[in-house]
Formats: structure tokens, C-alpha cells, sequence
């Protein structure tokens, strides 16, 4: 096989990059080792910047996201038994996030990805790129038995933090960058209506709690959970009775229980890949970065790497110009590391840290304080979590 880009990895990334080389007339083939279905299955993100809004309305799949996001103008902070509201959109400007599951994203991309009749392998084996040092790398995969390669001009490593591109770069090539925490998110999906309007954000002496939303009808549920704790041992009832403890009474009365459509441990940590290019291959999404998810900012850098990536390919095969390209690393780092930097401060002040100790904790409810009392704190809070602008 033959094509101009090969991307790796199906998930909102090489999806999303996908559709917007299409639509530029740029030929690419996406290559995935899980089915459509269980990528599908895979509950994540829920929360869209603009910067996010505004490239799935680029690649002209907007219409569903704008008939059935949620606009959201604030969150809600919950600590010492109080409610604080952050009013992002009076803080910023004018500025929102959207509530629009990454599941429904990915769902309108697969979509039309199949319309346009786009190739995409899913459940391909043994995937591995090769030669992306020259100017002919080269992705092989295994499907129904047989081995299959595709020539390209670029592979673009779409395949998130456990794929085969980031991987396949020699040890002396690339820098990593990690903070494990230590402590995990218990979530769980449930078709019960929110328990509040906006999201709130708990830092509760029981741990941190984060009550989302998909729709007025489906909730997202969080609760730290230490990293021993494994999924089974949480039956519905117990999430829902520590769900309850770690809310105000306001919400604890407003809560809405039922069966969990679906039920996870995620582990935190922050991430980072020096550089995203090594060639003609380049790192985008979480195959090059991870944040914990406390500041809603994994899908949406993915999204930003897109819109880089993109716009240097299409530079690149109408222009002949290498520019973007030189400059996609390096574009893309300064906006992930700030990324990266708001993602561990809210996650820092949201989150019981038992090994900072009591002075550890009052420090922690000092900054609290001041955050809810300071416009210029709440300001900085609001403009980093609605997202900060995009430099060409
Ligand atoms: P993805 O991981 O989504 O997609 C990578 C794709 O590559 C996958 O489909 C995988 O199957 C495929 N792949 C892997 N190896 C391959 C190989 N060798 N060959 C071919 N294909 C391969 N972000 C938020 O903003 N908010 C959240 O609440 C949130 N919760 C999360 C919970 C969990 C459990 C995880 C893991 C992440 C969460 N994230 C959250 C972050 C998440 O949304 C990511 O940022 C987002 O999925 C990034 O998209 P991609 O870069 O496309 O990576
Ligand atoms: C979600 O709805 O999954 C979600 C929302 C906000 C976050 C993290 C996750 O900060």
C-alpha cells in the first residue's frame, strides 16, 4: 500500500487529523490494533476548549457537538463544606468549555471517516514503523494472517501512551519527563440526571470528588481512590455511598443513583516527550504527553497537536515548504508544558496529599482561600482552564 500520511492509532487524535488532511486532499491511511467497538467503549475526556471546538468545526464535523454539547460559563469548587462558583466566562472574557463526551467525538469521526470511505485497518497486529529516519518510512502490520506495509512520506504516532511510535525511537534520541501520583480516579458512568448544573471539583477530607456530566440525563462520576484499590472491589452502592460523603448537603440531596454503565480506575501522572519529531514520524496526543485529568487539558492538547501537525503537513505538500515541520515540536511543547503545569497545580490543590502533613493540608486550604477571594487567582484559574490561545 501507498500513502501520503500513515497515521497510528484511531482515537480522537489520528481520527481527528485524519479528517482534516482529507478535507486538505492529503491521502492518509489510519492503522488501529483495537476494533472500532471497543475504542468506542472506552469512556474518557468530557470536557471541549474552544481551541478543540473550533478544529472539529474546521474538519466540518460540528453539527451534533453544537445541537448536543452543554455550554459551560463555570465550575464549582467545593471545600471546608462550601461552594464556590468560578464564573470562567465572566473571568475570561467571553470564554466557555463544552461538555461533549469524548466517546460522541470520536463516534462522529469514525462516522466520517467511513462515509468518505477512508482507509482505516482496525484490529491490526504487530504494527511497526520503520525507517522514519529516511525519506521513505515504511508502517508494516499484521491482518487476517498476512503481512501488509505501507510506503509513506510521514507517519504520524497517534497511538497514545502505551503505543509502538514513541517506542520505536532509540534510547539517545528522546528525553522523558514523569511525575507518577499517588493516587488514582475511580470513575463511573451512570444515565442519572447531574447533580448540579456545572461541574464541581471536591477537596473533601475524604479525598478529592469531581461531579460531571455527559447530557442532562447521563453523569460522570470521580473519586480519588488510592492506587491499591482495584475496580471489582467497588460494588455501585459503595461508590455511591463515598460519592455522598465527599458532597455539600445541597448535592448530597440532589443525587441521583442507578447502575453504572461503566466503571474504571485510572492512574495520574504527568508526562512528557522531548522532542515530537524524529524524522519523517511524529508524536501527537498522548503518544507524546499525559496530564492528569484534573484540568480536563489530555484530549484537548491532543486536539492543539492536530491542528499543528495539520497545518505543517498541508504547508508542506502545498507550499513544499518544511517550516511547520521544523516547528512542530517545538510549537507544541510550549503549549503542553503550560498544559502540563496547570494540569499538577489543580491536581495539587484539589487532591489529599496525606504525606504533606497537617502543615502540608493548611497550606493547601490557605491557597484554597485565596483562590475563591482573589479575582486576579480566580482569573488565572479560569483563563488556563477555558484554554489558553493557540500561537500560530
Ligand atoms: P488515545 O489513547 O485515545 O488513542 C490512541 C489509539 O492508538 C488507541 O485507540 C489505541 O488502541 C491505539 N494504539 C495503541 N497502540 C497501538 C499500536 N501499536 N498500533 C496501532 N494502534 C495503537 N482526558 C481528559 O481531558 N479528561 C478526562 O477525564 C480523561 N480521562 C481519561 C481516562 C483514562 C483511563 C485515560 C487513559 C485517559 C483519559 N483522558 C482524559 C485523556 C484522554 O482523553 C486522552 O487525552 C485522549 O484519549 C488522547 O487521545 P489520543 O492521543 O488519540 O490517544
Ligand atoms: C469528565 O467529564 O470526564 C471530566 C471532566 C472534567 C475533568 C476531568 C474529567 O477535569
Amino acid at each position: 500500500m501507498r500513502t501520503q500520511v500513515a497515521i497510528i492509532g484511531a482515537g480522537p487524535a489520528g481520527l481527528l487529523l485524519g479528517q482534516l488532511l482529507h478535507k486538505a486532499g492529503i491521502d492518509n491511511i489510519i492503522v488501529e490494533r483495537q476494533s472500532g467497538d471497543y475504542v468506542l467503549g472506552r469512556i474518557r475526556a468530557g470536557i471541549l476548549e474552544q481551541v478543540t471546538i473550533d478544529l472539529v468545526d474546521e474538519a466540518g464535523l460540528g453539527q451534533r457537538m453544537h445541537a448536543e454539547g452543554l455550554v459551560h460559563g463555570g465550575i464549582e469548587l467545593l471545600f471546608k463544606g462550601e461552594r464556590h462558583r468560578i464564573d470562567l466566562n465572566g473571568f475570561t472574557g467571553g470564554k466557555n468549555v463544552m461538555v461533549y463526551g469524548q466517546t460522541e467525538l470520536t463516534r462522529d469521526l469514525m462516522e466520517a471517516r467511513a462515509a468518505a470511505d477512508l482507509q482505516t485497518v482496525y484490529s491490526a497486529s504487530q504494527v511497526a514503523v520503520h525507517d522514519f529516519d529516511s525519506s521513505q518510512p515504511r508502517v508494516t502490520f499484521e491482518k487476517d494472517g498476512q503481512v501488509h506495509e505501507i510506503r509513506c512520506d510521514f507517519i504520524a504516532g497517534c497511538d497514545g501512551f502505551h503505543g509502538v511510535c514513541r517506542a520505536s525511537v532509540p534510547e539517545g534520541a528522546i528525553t522523558e519527563y514523569e511525575k507518577v501520583y499517588p493516587f488514582g480516579w475511580l470513575g463511573l458512568l451512570s444515565d442519572t440526571p447531574p447533580v448540579s448544573e456545572e461541574l464541581i471539583y471536591a477537596n473533601t477530607p475524604r479525598g478529592f470528588a469531581l461531579c460531571s456530566q455527559r447530557s442532562l440525563t447521563r453523569s460522570r462520576y470521580y473519586l480519588q481512590v488510592p492506587l491499591t484499590d482495584k475496580v471489582e472491589a467497588w460494588s455501585d452502592d459503595a461508590f455511591w455511598a463515598e460519592l455522598s460523603l465527599r458532597l455539600d448537603d445541597e448535592a448530597r440531596e440532589r443525587l441521583v443513583t442507578g447502575p453504572s454503565l461503566e466503571k474504571s480506575i485510572a492512574p495520574l501522572r504527568s508526562f512528557v516527550t522531548e522532542p515530537l519529531r524524529f524524522g519523517r514520524m511524529f508524536l501527537a496526543g498522548d503518544a507524546g504527553h499525559i496530564v492528569p485529568p484534573t484540568g480536563a487539558k489530555g484530549l484537548n492538547l491532543a486536539a492543539s497537536d492536530v491542528k499543528y501537525l495539520s497545518t505543517a503537513f498541508i504547508e508542506f505538500y502545498r507550499e513544499r515548504s518544511e517550516a511547520g515541520i521544523d516547528h512542530y515540536s517545538q510549537r507544541c511543547l510550549s503549549r503542553i508544558w503550560k498544559a502540563e503545569r496547570f494540569s499538577w497545580w489543580f491536581t495539587s490543590l484539589m487532591h489529599r496529599f496525606p504525606e504533606t502533613g497537617e502543615f502540608g493540608q493548611k497550606i493547601q486550604e490557605a491557597e484554597l482561600d485565596y483562590l475563591v477571594g482573589s479575582a486576579a487567582a480566580s482569573t488565572a484559574l479560569a483563563e488556563n482552564y477555558v484554554g489558553l490561545p493557540i500561537k500560530a
